[in-house]
């Protein structure tokens, strides 16, 4: 009795700041534009935050599979979503690569909201490439995979913190594919050689029949003057959604930085999202206009370490998607 009555004095100035918020809500309910323009100003991303889990990242060594640095990185992902999200699956696997190897895969899930519906998926590939096979010197040794691996989990793990400080009214799954980059450049034999995380989930997704409504990989999201391009297989997946993103990131000034082109598709994550597991997903991918390959100078080399991280445009990618995550619903009339 003695508890109850202190439990009660201790939460009533919470329950009437609950109350005034209600308040302050149904006032800007009243006016939808102001609504849309205070969550559009609102919209929290922390740079810094995000460019300090790109460096953790790289300072557990490059995440190369079967390695100790890959373990401790993948524990470490794991406790950071348990801390923002409602509800984590750890999903373990075994599988072999072109190469006969076989590797322990994990993807991590970090769900908010898990009963929500309507649902948006982030997701960004966290391991690193083996080799930095594109480099003329030690092409055998891993990069640090900074960009190529970092940058886009160190956004959404920024992200995920802020979905913590203000709760989405969508429901939003943030997963951290695994094994997506040890995949051949033979053109003989390149299929299905990479992306084995995200092939393995779509396969056998987290929650049996799970869906979402769309989804958005974020690959190599934190060069200096990095480019996104309109990529070939996104556009094939959902050009609609493509379109929102692109016009949300003009609108909060970042056009420089998603540019209104179309380039070639490519294999990644989001084909067997979209593909397999029936979530059409865009991929928001540096396009370098100078290299043949359309992937940034860096790309599989040893100079995607630290050195070409940027926070500008980390801030770009992850104010964008955060903005989003909030205004989904809204924003692609799904209400
Ligand atoms: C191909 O080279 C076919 N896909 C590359 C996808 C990728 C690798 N993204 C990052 N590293
Ligand atoms: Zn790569």
């Amino acid at each position: 009795m003695k508890l109850k009555l202190f439990l009660f004095i201790l939460l009533t100035p919470f329950l009437f700041s609950c109350n005034n918020s209600n308040n302050e809500e149904n006032n800007e309910d009243e006016n939808e534009d102001s609504l849309v323009n205070s969550t559009f100003n609102s919209v929290e991303f922390n740079s810094d935050s995000a460019y300090s889990y790109v460096q953790k990242q790289v300072d557990f060594g490059p995440r190369v599979p079967n390695t100790s640095s890959h373990k401790n990185c993948g524990n470490w992902l794991t406790s950071m979503l348990q801390k923002w999200c409602d509800t984590v699956y750890v999903q373990n696997f075994e599988i072999t690569n072109y190469k006969k190897q076989l590797l322990n895969g994990k993807n991590i899930i970090g769900s908010i909201n898990p009963n929500a519906k309507r649902r948006l998926l982030l997701c960004a590939h966290w391991d690193t490439r083996p080799q930095a096979d594109q480099d003329s010197i030690n092409p055998n040794k891993p990069s640090d995979g900074a960009n190529d691996g970092g940058s886009g989990v160190g956004v959404l793990l920024e992200i995920a913190r802020q979905l913590n400080i203000k709760k989405p009214e969508t429901g939003i799954d943030i997963i951290f594919f695994d094994l997506e980059d040890g995949g051949s450049n033979n053109e003989n034999e390149v299929e299905g050689t990479w992306c084995l995380g995200s092939q393995h989930w779509a396969r056998n997704t987290h929650i049996p029949d799970y869906r979402a409504l769309n989804g958005i990989l974020l690959d190599m999201v934190g060069a200096t003057n990095a480019t996104f391009a309109h990529e070939g297989m996104s556009v094939k997946f959902d050009n609609n959604f493509l379109g929102i993103v692109w016009q949300a990131a003009a609108s909060m000034g970042f056009g420089n930085y998603f540019i209104n082109f179309t380039k070639d598709g490519i294999t990644d994550d989001h084909v067997y999202v979209s593909v397999l597991a029936k979530v059409p997903t865009i991929d928001i991918i540096e396009y370098d206009p100078r290299t043949q390959t359309g992937f940034g100078k860096y790309w599989h080399t040893h100079k995607d370490n630290m050195s070409i991280i940027d926070k500008n445009t980390l801030l770009a990618v992850g104010k964008t998607v955060l903005y989003v995550s909030y205004n989904f619903l809204k924003l692609t009339n799904y209400n």
